[in-house]
C-alpha cells in the first residue's frame, strides 16, 4: 500500500464514528428554473466526447464533438474495455450533462468512484472533484442539502487516460442507506 493511500486509509477510520449526517451538508443548490417539461426529456445524460490523453481534469476539454449514446445509469465499471458509450478504451474525455431528480427535499449523501478523474456538480454547486490519475478512488459520503423536490442540473466531467476505468455516482435517500441512481432519475433535453 503507498503511504498516500494508508493516510487516507487511517484518516477514513479516524473519521468513521462521525456519520455523514453529522458534516456540515453542502447547500445552496439552485433547481432548474423553469423545470423543463416531460416531452422535452429524453432518459439518461447526455454526452459529448473529445478524443485526447490529459493528466487532470482541469485541462479536460468541455466542448467534445463527438455526440455520445445517452449515460442511461451511473454504475461504469469498465475494466480495460470501452469508456462510457464511447468505442475507445483508453484516452477518453466526457462532458456528462443533463437533470438529476430528487424526489423529495432533505439531505442525499452521495459517493464516488472515479479512475482516473472527475468532478461532479449539481445544481450549480461543486459536489466532488478528484482530478488527477488514479486507481479506483472512492470518495468520503458528501452530504447535500436538497431544498426541494424537483429537477436539478447535473454535470459530471470524467477522463480515463489509461488501463482501466472506473466513473460510479451513488446516492442515499434522506435517512437511507446508500443505493444505486435509478434511471428515471437521470434525464436530459431532447437534442
Ligand atoms: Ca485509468
Amino acid at each position: 500500500m503507498h503511504r498516500r493511500h494508508a493516510i487516507i486509509a487511517l484518516c477514513t477510520l479516524l473519521a468513521a464514528p462521525l456519520s455523514a449526517a453529522a458534516q456540515t451538508p453542502i447547500a445552496g443548490l439552485k433547481p432548474a428554473d423553469p423545470q423543463p417539461t416531460a416531452d422535452k426529456l429524453a432518459a439518461g445524460l447526455a454526452v459529448n466526447y473529445h478524443f485526447d490523453f490529459t493528466t487532470n481534469i482541469s485541462k479536460l476539454n468541455e466542448n467534445g464533438k463527438t455526440v455520445g449514446a445517452p449515460i442511461t445509469h451511473l454504475e461504469w465499471d469498465m475494466g480495460s474495455g470501452k469508456v462510457l458509450t464511447s468505442d475507445k478504451d483508453d484516452g477518453v474525455q466526457a462532458h456528462i450533462f443533463g437533470f438529476i431528480r430528487f424526489p423529495a427535499p432533505g439531505t442525499y449523501v452521495f459517493e464516488v468512484n472515479s479512475n482516473d478523474g472527475v468532478r461532479l456538480e449539481i445544481g450549480g454547486k461543486k459536489i466532488w472533484e478528484d482530478g488527477d490519475v488514479h486507481a479506483d478512488r472512492l470518495s468520503p459520503a458528501i452530504p447535500v442539502a436538497v431544498p426541494s423536490a424537483g429537477l436539478y442540473p447535473i454535470k459530471i466531467l470524467y477522463f480515463e487516460r489509461k488501463n482501466t476505468a472506473t466513473l460510479e455516482v451513488f446516492w442515499a435517500l434522506p435517512g437511507g442507506k446508500r443505493s444505486s441512481i435509478p434511471a428515471d432519475a437521470i434525464v436530459h433535453l431532447k437534442r
